[in-house]
């Protein structure tokens, strides 16, 4: 029987009962419909082929491959490896592998024109420890704004790169390095929710499109304080099996990057465009 519970007030859905290979379009809707409205979503107990996850990720949109080559599956460009060749040919921990997605509160892709809508993950392998995800709402950062700044920010853009103020490029190819910004909206309106959130990543953004550099600085310092919220987060406890998908259009994530270095924690990973504006987005 097919269970769809809450996780937390704000953010968290887990769908348990289910077998993500037999799902015909009827019985998927309850589930998509599950995550659009509340940002995360955990399906448990699979057990899937690298093709089955593939086609069950296809169910969510365009899977496009990850700027990071170097830890593409070498057969299968679509899927990114999380935790595989963590440690270096002398034996030394990679930490950018090991701590990929561990540096700080972010959302995927805001480097690209296009960014990712969401990010799935298959948990392949498990530390006994540590290795947890955190979540946190887009939704309730801005709802937590003051006036103040959501009239400031209404309808302006935000500057982002891959390696942000930071210009942390470890896992890209040095060609792959000085894209130029891609320009998106500080406050989104998110096409299927209709709901406003703060799009940030204090990782990524680099500054606020018109305004001086100092005042700039500023509302990217305030801005990373109203990311978390009471209620909005949901911390995710791995299990060998379990698939999670979230939003990136309308909540951050981190990894907590903390387990034993000599256990293995491995992932399946895609990331997820939005259909074609031929295909589904024209027929909507
Ligand atoms: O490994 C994780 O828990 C999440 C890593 C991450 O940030 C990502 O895959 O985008
Ligand atoms: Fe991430």
């Amino acid at each position: 029987m097919v269970q769809i519970r809450w996780m937390g007030p704000k953010i968290g859905v887990q769908v348990s009962g289910v077998d993500v290979r037999k799902l015909d379009d009827a019985s998927f809707a309850p589930i998509y419909q599950a995550w659009l409205d509340h940002n995360v979503m955990v399906v448990t107990g699979q057990d899937l082929t690298i093709d089955e996850f593939l086609a069950y990720s296809r169910r969510f949109g365009t899977i496009s491959p990850h700027p990071s080559k170097s830890t593409r599956h070498p057969d299968y460009p679509e899927i990114t490896l999380l935790g595989v060749n963590k440690f270096d040919a002398d034996g030394k921990l990679n930490q950018a592998i090991y701590r990929r997605g561990a540096e700080g509160w972010h959302t995927d892709g805001a480097y690209d024109v296009e960014p990712f809508k969401a990010t799935q993950l298959y948990g392949v392998a498990i530390p006994s420890v540590g290795g947890d995800t955190l979540f946190a709402s887009g939704y309730a950062a801005y709802d937590a704004l003051p006036q103040r700044l959501k009239d400031r920010l209404e309808g302006v853009l935000g500057g982002f790169t891959y390696g942000g103020r930071r210009n942390s490029t470890a896992l890209l190819n040095p060609e792959d390095r000085d894209l130029p910004p891609s320009m998106h909206p500080i406050i989104r309106t998110h096409r299927e929710t209709g709901r406003k959130s703060l799009y940030f990543d204090p990782g990524k953004i680099l500054f606020v499109e018109g305004a001086e550099k100092a005042e700039s600085d500023d509302l990217l310092n305030e801005l990373e304080h109203f990311m978390i919220q009471p209620d909005g987060e949901y911390r995710h406890k791995w299990a060998k099996g379990d698939i999670v998908i979230w939003d990136n259009r309308c909540s951050y994530h981190m990894a907590a990057g903390d387990y034993p270095p000599d256990q293995d924690r491995i992932h399946w990973r895609v990331s997820i465009k939005d259909w074609p504006a031929q295909g589904r987005l024209a027929a909507e």
